[in-house]
């Protein structure tokens, strides 16, 4: 068993907000969504399907998605929830079920163990996909390598922010990766010049830990 590294993925404003009112700030960002689902969903060629990735969110973030997108397909989902049985969840997890645990720790090492949908094999990517208390546990783990930042250039009322300054290309033992980069880890092919929908711009970045 094999214990993954941890990749954030975020989208925030330029003060690094993130949440508002149990939701997100901003509205009608599809194609930034599509994108979170692609790579989020999207596995290494060298694990094809049914090997999945693992994304892990807390409790109130899991509230927050529509009950129709829940649990989010194609990906395991792992929520950390106080309340959750102390002792491991059986693993598979029913189908199309999310699987609930304690903690951190516990998040990681399901996804470690990651259940009979990845032939009890690891997952092959693990997400963590906020919020901002589950991204501060997850930041200060020495899993932690990667983040996805989708740098929004706007500012929205927000009361909930990522506990990590990205802001002005800089960030104590962390760095900026290319554009290159981030399309080779992500797969993904992403136009010059940055991205705009409903009147908002933004850019997609990556950054790593430096070791
Ligand atoms: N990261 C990025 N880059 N953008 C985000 O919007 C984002 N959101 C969260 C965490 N990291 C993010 C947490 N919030 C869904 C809803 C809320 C949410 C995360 C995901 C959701 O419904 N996702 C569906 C896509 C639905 C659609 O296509 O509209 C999924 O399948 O991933």
């Amino acid at each position: 068993m094999t214990t993954p590294e941890l990749t954030l993925i975020v989208a925030a404003t330029r003060s690094m907000g993130i949440g508002f009112q149990g939701t997100m700030p901003w509205k009608g960002l599809k194609r930034e969504m599509q994108y979170f689902a692609r790579v989020t969903t999207r596995v290494p060629t060298s694990s094809q399907p049914p090997i999945q990735n693992a994304v892990i969110m807390g409790r109130k973030t899991w509230d927050s998605i529509p009950p129709k997108f829940r649990p989010l397909k194609n990906r395991l989902n792992i929520v950390i929830t106080r309340s959750a049985p102390a002792n491991p969840p059986p693993s598979p997890p029913p189908a199309d079920a999310e699987v609930r645990v304690p903690s951190v720790e516990a998040a990681l090492r399901y996804a470690a163990e990651a259940s009979s949908i990845n032939g009890g094999g690891t997952a092959a990517r693990v997400f963590v996909m906020g919020g901002a208390q589950i991204y501060e546990a997850a930041l200060t783990h020495p899993l932690a390598k990667r983040v996805l930042l989708t740098s929004i250039d706007s500012e929205f009322e927000c009361d909930t922010w990522f506990p990590l300054d990205l802001t002005g290309g800089k960030a104590e033992g962390w760095e900026r990766k290319s554009k290159e980069e981030l399309q080779a880890w992500t797969g993904e092919e992403i136009d010059e010049g940055g991205q705009e929908e409903a009147g908002v711009k933004y850019e997609f970045q990556m950054w790593e830990k430096k070791d």
